[in-house]
């Protein structure tokens, strides 16, 4: 038997060509990696510093599957790429009726080898308020598979021989690549695609089309303003506001900006060839990362962007923003004293933030509703439910204060 291939290595292949394969379907996505590609160069000039090896190929992308068992199988693709899923973050508060989780490497050296993420929503079936058409998306969703019978079946081998060789992981990166790719045939009729979009656009992305198709793949940018000024400049749609925390000394947690959905020509099951449908769904986004918060900085973080976010509306956004965290402390010292960061040693001996590697409930759902355009957004009053989602998934998500905490130099104080 030939050696298994570390899953790291698998991770890495499939994360270049997913990228190679977006690049192609989306061509802003290349002039989007061009912008930060050149962004990050110069700050690392100004800084007189070298680029983390990560940097350049850091990616998070993002998909939203339909039932339980495609949810299920897609955990056990990501795990043969060592990418486990964590934290839980219900978008149904937000008016989105999903739920979801980020599938990521967890371990230290996983992350700094290469810390592709995929940010996974599950539909939730119990918003759709219509019975009529819920039971009609559980039947069109049943009759799909996903995934190619050449991605199952070395996923169950990567199970029983506890991972894969290299030709295996090759056949597996080319067979799982399927899962994620564009269809612009779809699987309903126009009518039927009508019917779920008046649901809600989500609900028509998630269940009208043979699988779960990429619908962004982004960057890491050393500083997302300049990337977004860059953006406004060469005319990309790009959203008006950068979600997350302000700019700030030591920058905190994630700060997201996203060009808009492009429109594009679908077929449905019934028009004729030649005959094109619309439909928006994918997208182009970038992000820049800053220090992981304790529990306490993320309950300040949480209570600074909420006043906000209803503070007064005539006054612009950044600057709301900045009036409300002008009281979160923005110097490494007091943010370590007041344990509001995790941070560890450097071989150099100072202290270093450590780097936050999920992502943010209410920016995800102004990404989500940034491209969804127009009246996207319904009230769902429903509880959330991380007890369903885990069912679905198949185990338990892993909690992601634990694994800051367990690389944090000094416990925090909250
Ligand atoms: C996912 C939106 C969330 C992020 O970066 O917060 C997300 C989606 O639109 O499917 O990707
Ligand atoms: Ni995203």
């Amino acid at each position: 038997m030939s050696a298994l291939v570390d899953p790291d290595l698998i991770r890495t292949r499939f994360a270049a060509a997913l990228s190679d394969m977006y690049r192609a379907e989306v061509p802003l996505y290349a002039d989007l990696l061009a912008i930060v590609a050149d962004v990050n160069a110069r700050v690392l000039a100004e800084r007189g510093e070298e680029a983390e090896a990560r940097i350049e190929i850091e990616r998070h992308g993002a998909i939203r599957v339909g039932t339980a068992e495609e949810l299920a199988t897609m955990a056990r693709a990501f795990a043969v790429m060592g990418m486990e899923p964590v934290g839980y973050y219900d978008l149904a508060p937000a008016g989105v009726p999903v739920h979801s989780t980020a599938f990521r490497p967890t371990s230290e050296t996983a992350l700094a080898a290469n810390p592709f993420r995929v940010f996974c929503s599950l539909l939730r079936h119990e918003l759709i308020e219509d019975e009529t058409l819920r039971a009609e998306v559980g039947a069109i969703l049943a009759r799909r598979s996903i995934f190619t019978p050449e991605a199952l079946a070395l996923i169950a081998q990567a199970e029983r021989a506890g991972g894969l060789d290299d030709a295996q992981a090759d056949a597996f990166v080319v067979a799982l690549l399927e899962t994620f790719r564009w269809h612009a045939d779809a699987t309903v009729s126009s009518t039927t695609y009508q019917h779920l979009a008046a649901q809600h656009r989500l609900v028509a992305d998630i269940v009208a089309f043979k699988g779960p198709h990429i619908n962004h793949l982004t960057p890491r940018t050393l500083d997302i303003d300049a990337v977004q000024a860059e953006m406004l400049r060469r005319g990309i749609d790009a959203k008006d506001v950068i979600e997350g925390p302000p700019a700030r000394a030591v920058p905190i947690l994630l700060r997201q900006t996203s060009f808009k959905a492009l429109t594009e020509a679908v077929r449905f099951t019934d028009q004729a060839a030649g005959e094109a449908g619309r439909h928006t769904a994918r997208f182009g986004e970038i992000e820049q990362r800053g220090a992981a918060l304790t529990p306490k900085g993320r309950d300040l973080y949480d209570r600074l962007l909420g006043e906000a976010q209803s503070g007064d509306r005539s006054i612009p956004h950044e600057q709301r923003l900045a009036q409300a965290f002008a009281v979160f402390p923005d110097d490494l010292d007091t943010l370590v004293a007041e344990g509001l960061i995790y941070v560890r040693r450097k071989d150099d001996g100072t202290l270093a933030p450590i780097t936050y590697e999920d992502f943010l409930p209410v920016s995800a759902a102004g990404i989500f509703q940034s491209n969804l355009s127009g009246e996207a957004r319904r009230d769902y009053s429903q509880v959330s439910s991380q007890a369903e989602f885990e069912t679905a998934l198949g185990r338990a998500v892993i909690d992601p204060f634990a694994l800051y905490a367990a690389m944090a130099e000094t416990p925090a104080i909250a």
